[in-house]
């Protein structure tokens, strides 16, 4: 554990390994070899994400040393140390970094960045791994869990994933996965979870087995953030596709085995200027319903991918015009078209996935919209709704998503309302549930960022409708710690909501059950096994995109 109390990655788990130091020009400061890994990692670790690999910005501002000198070390130093509220963590303030970390960093940032290996087919076939073939795996159910309604919960800073029965709580098993595995996907029959790591590590588990095991890994490069499996009737755990930041890359591989079978650049041309960009990240995945394709979002070159797998020797890909800075995003409720959010661009892509093609782009009506998959609900004026928090601002928008019955309002911002405040990653409903629940774990106060608003559906007929907070940390009966609570998911009969209540690794995390009826604690889950939950993906929901 670095002094920080943060997860120090072991050598094959270290994103960026084997990135070479660059040359010092003359003025630059000097990193020592051990410097420069350190600096590397932590950048890997916790600026790469917004900031890019190749520093060239996103989510987060460009940081090439052109710019990085202009603001000079004292500037780098404080703006890492106190953040700013346009979403720049405030790393020093916050415990996550010791000053003489930030001190480095600021150095590292004066000198050119540092472009890690790439990873071809090769690399990926050399980091395959059958653990169970498929001849020898079970040919039904083998254990007594209640595999529609586990939750596959992230445990961020461990490297595994928990899975807990929605009914007991009872944590069944820990599997160890890639570090900080960032979503969990199921496989259409339900039998297969697989779980992508920040360090583009996948696990594919098998939950017939008794006790469900890994039964195969594959790495697709040193970062990536997606991962998805093909749905299309016939196609059903036929394929799977992980999407890389780095290098920037798509891989299909096959659904039950992982074998690699196509590796794809996604270095190319921006949508609009049409000018080179070298590292245009995958964004979210999701799988189509109407068509043998993957939906696939590049986030710097703003095109949206339709990659059909009917035939993957003569690969087809439908690349949409859409928006710069694509990021996450969910089909509305009939699965026909997909929203993205395009972030940093402040707008929505809506794409139609039976015929194709662009719907349109639309402000989003806030400042960085995040939705995570977003929420689809019946709006008591504007009938079927997607439902989109930000980041950047307090706003909720409310877009129309039914051209057939409620033309006037589709594809439209026909609500806004307004919740806590800023510092919003997800929004959930669940088709049953008569409320709507707005997280804020990013918000710079202590308990907005520890708590959630809920708005009754209802309401939403109001001008100004109100919203009720769950105190969320609180409940969780854990009093140290920042406590942000993040990421609402439902169980499968869509009558509880479960919440993290994140914490620091070195101290106590929970996950907090509501009662959606009463929006009443309902339970806790406090195990010390629960280090640093994230993400938490209900089977049932997450394999019928229900959101
Ligand atoms: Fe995420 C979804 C990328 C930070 C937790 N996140 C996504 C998706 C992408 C993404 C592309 C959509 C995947 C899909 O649907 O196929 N996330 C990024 C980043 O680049 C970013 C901004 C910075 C980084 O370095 O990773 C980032 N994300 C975070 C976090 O800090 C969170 C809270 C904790 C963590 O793991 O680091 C986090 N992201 C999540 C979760 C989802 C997600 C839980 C899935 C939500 C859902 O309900 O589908």
């Amino acid at each position: 554990t670095t002094p920080g109390g943060q997860y120090q990655p072991s050598l094959d788990t270290l994103s960026g390994k084997g990135t070479e130091q660059p040359g010092t020009k003359p003025g630059d400061p000097v990193l020592s070899k051990a410097e420069f890994d350190k600096a590397n990692q932590i950048y890997f670790e916790r600026c790469a994400g917004c900031h890019g690999v190749l520093r060239k910005g996103a989510t987060g501002k460009p940081l090439t040393p052109d710019l990085t000198k202009k603001l000079g070390f004292d500037y780098l130093r404080d703006f890492i140390t106190y953040g700013s509220p346009g979403g720049m963590p405030n790393w020093g303030t916050s415990g996550d970094l010791q000053t003489a970390d930030i001190e480095l960093m600021a150095r590292y940032l004066l000198n050119d960045a540092a472009q890690p290996p790439e990873f071809g087919l090769k690399e990926i076939k050399e980091s395959w791994k059958v653990l169970i073939p498929v001849a020898q795996r079970p040919t039904k159910k083998m254990n007594k869990l209640d595999i529609d309604n586990l939750f596959a919960v992230t445990l961020r800073d461990a490297g595994e994933v928990a899975l807990i029965d929605g009914t007991t709580k009872k944590i069944e098993l820990i599997l160890k996965t890639g570090y900080a595995v960032h979503i969990s996907r199921m496989s259409a029959s339900g039998r297969y979870l697989f779980t992508v790591g920040r360090d583009s590590k996948i696990n594919l588990v098998d939950l017939w087995m008794d006790p469900p095991q890994t039964v195969a890994e594959l790495k697709v490069g040193s970062e990536a953030r997606s991962i998805e499996t093909s749905k299309f009737k016939g196609y059903e755990d036929k394929y799977a596709i992980a999407g890389a930041y780095w290098p920037p890359q798509y891989v299909i591989m096959d659904g039950v085995t992982l074998e690699p079978f196509k590796v794809v650049s996604t270095r190319g041309m921006t949508y609009d200027t049409q000018e080179f960009h070298p590292e245009p990240r995958v964004a979210s995945i999701v799988a189509s319903h109407f068509n043998p394709e993957f939906v696939v979002n590049i986030k710097e070159t703003g095109q949206i991918l339709l990659v059909n797998f009917k035939d993957i020797k003569n690969l087809k890909v439908t690349a949409i015009e859409a928006e710069r800075f694509l990021h996450d995003g969910g089909f509305d409720k009939t699965g026909r078209y997909f929203l993205v959010a395009a972030n940093a661009r402040h707008k929505i892509a809506i794409v139609d996935t039976k015929e194709d093609k662009l719907v349109g782009v639309i402000e989003s009506g806030g400042q960085t919209p995040h939705p995570g998959r977003g929420a689809n609900l019946l709006h008591p004026k504007y009938g079927p709704v997607w439902a989109t928090s930000h980041l950047g601002d307090e706003t909720i928008s409310f877009i129309g998503t039914d051209p057939e019955k409620n033309k006037p309002h589709a594809w439209k911002v026909v609500q806004k309302v307004a919740g806590q405040g800023g510092g919003s990653l997800f929004i959930k409903t669940h088709p049953k549930s008569e409320n709507l629940y707005v997280d804020t774990p990013l918000n710079t106060d202590a308990e907005i960022s520890s708590s959630v608003a809920v708005f009754k559906i209802k309401d939403l007929a109001k001008e100004k409708p109100e919203y009720k907070v769950l105190p969320i940390g609180q409940w969780s009966g854990i009093s140290e710690g920042a406590r942000r609570v993040v990421q609402g998911e439902y169980n499968k009969d869509g009558n509880e909501i479960w919440f993290s209540v994140w914490n620091n690794k070195a101290q106590e995390s929970a996950i907090v059950v509501v009662d959606d009826k009463t929006l009443t604690l309902k339970t806790v889950i406090r195990d010390k096994r629960l280090v640093t939950p994230t993400g938490k993906f209900n089977v049932h929901n997450t394999r019928n995109d229900v959101y």
